[in-house]
């Protein structure tokens, strides 16, 4: 046989192995170009066919030709087998990712965060405490005589088998401990649960989340208090809201007020959200009382303090414009997972 038909029979079992040893759409794909692409060894062989002696030239040219529709076909046929392997082992490159599953914060973790965030911002430290507490630090520390009703057992879950312990019915003791430990200045935010013997309906549930803040120094004042409020309710509900202190009782506070601010939904003009009064009760505060200064040994000669609480989902409720408390517990997908994003 001529030289020249052997070349390319040397050629053809080249392409058969180097086809057989492809394994990837890449490797296949560089085969492709180095055999039949436009500058590959097959054109190359194409631009000779000139120059082969004439006696040889027809079957060289027939060969080359046969040569080039094997390689392409082989070449084609190869591509398929190893796009089809792909999607065999499960990959399909050509299809879209689906979509990652987002977990998103619960809807009271969003706005106890945003209450922490304010406060921080105006100076307050972040505390915590234990939800099983002792009757000492929830009642008797905070000035609650004896006969006070919250402390029933019908207003209060005490422990059944530990006696004088109980489940905090407000974050309080944690402002206690702090004053116990530290030294005035103390300005501190207390978040967390609390727990009370309440029937659930659509606005009490028998555990919520309250914050309370604290605030001991010489020489604070009332209107330290009503400041500080209005500028965090300013900050959470809206610029243009103003507040209102009513007289009220707590035994740990004296004076006492409770909290209003004017409804963000109407600007006090009245509607559906505040029922046509303007205002919206939105907590508790008042300067801490001489008593409880002196049982957590800061000198109530020296020293005065305020201290406000409110109610986490009371707010997360207006904010969002949810009208059953229960929807916070009830963990359905589908109600949790409208709060992503930020307000
Ligand atoms: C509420 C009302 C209030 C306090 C909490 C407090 C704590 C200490 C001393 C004095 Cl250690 N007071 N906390 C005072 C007034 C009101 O909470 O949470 N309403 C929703």
């Amino acid at each position: 046989m001529h030289e020249k038909i052997v070349e390319l029979q040397t050629l053809r079992e080249a392409l058969e192995k180097d086809i057989s040893k492809a394994d990837s759409p890449d490797s296949i794909e560089e085969v492709r170009v180095r055999y039949i692409g436009r500058k590959g060894s097959i054109a190359d062989l194409f631009k000779q066919i000139g120059r082969v002696e004439p006696q040889i030239r027809g079957e060289f040219g027939k060969t080359l030709n046969s040569l080039k529709q094997f390689a392409t076909a082989e070449i084609e046929r190869k591509v398929k087998d190893l796009e089809q392997q792909e999607t065999v082992a499960g990959v399909d490159p050509t299809l879209p990712p689906r979509p990652v599953a987002q977990g998103s914060y619960h809807p009271i973790t969003l706005i106890e965060r945003e209450v922490k965030r304010i406060f921080s911002r105006m100076g307050f430290a972040v505390m915590r405490g234990p939800e099983v507490e002792d009757v000492w630090h929830n009642f008797d520390a905070l000035n609650t005589p004896e006969w006070h009703p919250s402390r029933d057992a019908s207003d209060t879950l005490y422990l059944a088998d530990v006696p004088d312990m109980l489940l905090r019915t407000e974050t309080s003791p944690v402002q206690i401990r702090t004053m116990q430990a530290q030294k005035p200045p103390i300005r501190i935010v207390a978040p967390g649960r609390v727990f009370r013997n309440d029937k659930p309906d659509a606005t009490h549930s028998p555990m919520f989340t309250q914050v309370e803040g604290l605030y001991v120094d010489k020489g604070v004042t009332f209107s330290d208090l009503k400041g500080t409020v209005l500028q965090f309710y300013r900050h959470l509900l809206g610029k243009n809201v103003v507040t209102r202190f009513r007289p009220h009782f707590f035994p740990f506070t004296e004076p006492s007020a409770e909290v209003d601010v004017s409804c963000p939904f109407c600007g006090g003009n009245g509607c559906r959200v505040c029922k046509q009064s303007g205002w919206i009760e939105v907590g508790g505060s008042g300067m801490v009382d001489p008593n409880v200064l002196e049982t957590v040994g800061i000198d109530p000669e020296v020293y005065t303090g305020w201290a406000f609480g409110l109610g986490v989902e009371r707010m997360t409720m207006l904010l969002y414009g949810v009208d059953d408390i229960r929807l916070f517990y009830e963990n359905d997908i589908r109600f949790l997972q409208q709060f992503g994003g930020r307000r």
